[in-house]
């Protein structure tokens, strides 16, 4: 019975990382609901400020690398990249089943961190020298470290394994400017994932190192240097948010020209260059994150500079996706309403990146709420959007049923004013100075911070909804009929590879 959990077919371990991405998002999404229950008024409510951050820290650990790659990258790559390139599955498959197996090992690591000692108050960042042996004595942020090296492995793996589908079992391969929007988002994001990740492991095993064996890389006394690690935290850090969102980028493009009924998306070959641009550029603005560390004048001048460059391209994906969506007469679809909500939304997010891109305006801005505000316009309701309406775009297609259209509409709504009224406050609060990675606050914070606790669980209750959606289109078992969408969907697959090239001339790698 449980034989497809050995699967080394692609759908099922892409149903596999969905399953599991939905199980780690509701880990996550509860423990956002905790974090807000302690922020609803000022004092101290069920927690101190260790157990606060150690809730912080696994709540953005869970989201990025439990939930957001895997359902993107695990789930949706899977699934769709193979039949997107005309492959009958990824090229190493076996190493494919590997990928997915050593996540669960790792949650289980990152969740033992907080059981065990004081926990990992660290944040995402696990900068030193709070996470050095001074600050975190005991095994928690070893165990943490741990978690990171397995979901590290478990990418880099992933990432072979995309690229070399794509180098050598495409049928596309000799005419890329002819392939699908998702499978080039999917194979920047793979490159930015090999190349990164490895930064991020040697940053952690040199932290790993000084706590345990008495290295000095981070350790001033020793002649190390506690920026050093920032350097290569970010050099891995910045390119990952852009990991986080470019195969969301792939799925409102390929979504947004199909229900527009549109053949390709506006401006497919800017688009392409778009997000290589992106790709790039992310490797040269790091130190965004650190402008507060004291940096030389031209240093900031450079960074501040590089970093709004990334405006243009993006703003080429921003308007390509509007014009594509343009002159089509009515919002017929659920996950084309989820994708102009993304549009929109990550606009905004963007748009307070920029802000924050100015080195003299970070230096007040940095570690407040107005960061918190940005990433998670990007984040929340840029990457959470995208899967949504990847969900409602292939649910059919993955499972054969069909969920009820006009509860689905009233979940948007109530997720669109619920991950509003959570974030939209929190640019007020960082700009009037509240800082973040804390358990209280003045009263003067109180109402915004209030309110922005009601948003969250409003849009709890919109996830559970969707939850409740799905759980009920399997139990009344509504078939699909093969639709307009799905039908179209399948051709879309099959005809973007132009007819002339037949399966034949594939290798064939798998038995
Ligand atoms: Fe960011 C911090 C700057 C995109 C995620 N970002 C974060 C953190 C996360 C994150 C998680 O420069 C916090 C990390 C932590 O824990 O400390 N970010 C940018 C910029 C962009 C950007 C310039 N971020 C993202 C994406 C993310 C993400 C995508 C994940 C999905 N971010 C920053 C900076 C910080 C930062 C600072 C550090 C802050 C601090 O102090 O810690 C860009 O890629 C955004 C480009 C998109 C747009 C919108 C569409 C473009 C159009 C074109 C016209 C617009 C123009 C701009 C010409 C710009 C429509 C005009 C400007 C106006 C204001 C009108
Ligand atoms: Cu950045």
């Amino acid at each position: 019975m449980t034989k497809w959990l050995f699967s080394t077919n692609h759908k099922d371990i892409g149903t596999m990382y969905l399953m599991f991405g939905a199980w780690s998002g509701m880990v996550g999404m509860m423990m956002s609901m905790l974090i807000r229950t302690e922020l609803s008024q000022p004092g101290p409510i069920f927690m101190n400020d260790q157990m606060y951050n150690v809730i912080v820290t696994s709540h953005a650990f869970i989201m990025i690398f439990f939930m957001v790659m895997p359902i993107m990258i695990g789930g949706f790559g899977n699934w769709l990249l193979p039949m997107m390139v005309g492959a009958p599955d990824m090229a190493f498959p076996r190493l494919n089943n590997m990928s997915f197996w050593l996540l669960p090992p790792s949650i289980m690591l990152l969740i033992l961190s907080s059981l065990n000692e004081m926990g990992a108050g660290t944040g995402w960042t696990v900068y030193p020298p709070l996470s050095a042996n001074m600050a975190h004595s005991g095994s928690s942020v070893d165990l943490t470290i741990f978690s990171l090296h397995l979901a590290g492995v478990s990418s880099i793996l992933g990432a072979i394994n995309f690229i070399t589908t794509v180098m050598n079992m495409s049928i596309t391969k000799k005419m890329m400017d002819k392939t699908p929007l998702l499978v080039w988002s999917i194979i920047i994001t793979a490159i930015l994932l090999l190349l990164s990740l490895p930064v991020l492991a040697g940053a952690i095993t040199m932290l790993l190192t000084d706590r345990n064996i008495n290295t000095s890389f981070f350790d001033p006394a020793g002649g190390g240097d506690p920026i050093l690690y920032q350097h290569l935290f970010w050099f891995f850090g910045h390119p990952e948010v852009y990991i986080l969102i470019l195969p969301g980028f792939g799925m409102i493009s390929h979504i947004i020209s199909q229900e527009s009924g549109k053949n390709e998306p506006f401006g497919y070959i800017g688009m392409m260059y778009a997000m290589l641009s992106i790709g790039l550029l992310g490797f040269v603005v790091w130190a965004h994150h650190m402008f507060t560390v004291g940096m030389d004048v031209d240093t900031r001048a450079y960074f501040t500079s590089a970093t709004m460059i990334i405006a243009v391209p993006t703003g080429i994906k921003v308007f390509s996706w509007m014009a594509t969506m343009h002159g089509v007469p009515k919002l017929k679809s659920i996950s084309m309403i989820w994708s102009i909500g993304f549009v929109f939304l990550f606009t905004m997010g963007g748009l307070t990146g920029i802000v924050l891109s100015n080195s003299s305006i970070d230096l007040i801005l940095h570690d407040t709420y107005y960061v918190v505000a940005h990433f998670h316009y990007v984040l929340s309701m840029g990457a959470v959007f995208a899967i949504i309406a990847g969900i409602i775009q292939w649910y059919p297609l993955m499972s054969g049923l069909m969920m009820n259209p006009k509860w689905l509409k009233i979940q948007f709504s109530l997720m669109f004013v619920g991950v509003n009224m959570t974030f939209f406050p929190q640019h007020f609060l960082g700009l009037t100075g509240m800082p973040r990675r804390y358990s209280d606050y003045p009263d003067q914070y109180f109402l915004w911070n209030n309110i922005s606790s009601l948003g969250s669980m409003i849009s709890m209750l919109s996830i559970m909804i969707l939850m409740f959606i799905i759980w009920e289109s399997m139990v009344s078992m509504r078939m699909a009929m093969i639709s307009k969408t799905l039908s179209s969907s399948i051709e879309w697959m099959q005809n973007m590879p132009p007819k002339e090239h037949s399966y034949n001339e594939m290798p064939i790698m798998t038995k």
